[in-house]
């Protein structure tokens, strides 16, 4: 029971954050993705949230988690071309570096709390 009431505090802390404008409630945390870079980076997000990346690029970037180097397999996806957009949900705390499999100099970092 212990850490089921943990979990429940947890939860209307961040209500209780996001609550603090309504509009902010409303748009979830975002990643712009232009002139092959990541912005902001890096992002810092509660755990649980939704990320969305947004691509205002006229050619297509991907969002592939780990690095060139090392890919971790958690999430990939494709932004073809303007205003196409993904969403990643991060559950699990901890530090995820991601990069663009067509421009490897593109990386970025979600920080999630
Ligand atoms: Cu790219």
């Amino acid at each position: 029971m212990g850490t089921r009431w943990q979990g429940t505090m947890v939860v209307a802390a961040v209500a209780l954050a996001l609550g603090a404008g309504s509009a902010a409630a409303q748009s979830p945390p975002g990643v712009t993705v232009q002139t092959f870079q990541f912005k902001p980076t890096p992002i810092e997000v509660a755990a649980g949230s939704k990320v969305t990346f947004t691509n205002q690029d006229d050619i297509t970037h991907t969002i592939t988690s780990g690095t060139p180097e090392s890919r971790d397999g958690k999430f990939s996806h494709p932004l073809v071309g303007k205003g196409a957009t993904a969403t990643v949900e991060l559950t699990q705390r901890g530090v995820y570096p991601y990069f663009c499999e067509r421009h490897r100099s593109m990386r970025g970092e979600i920080h999630v709390k």
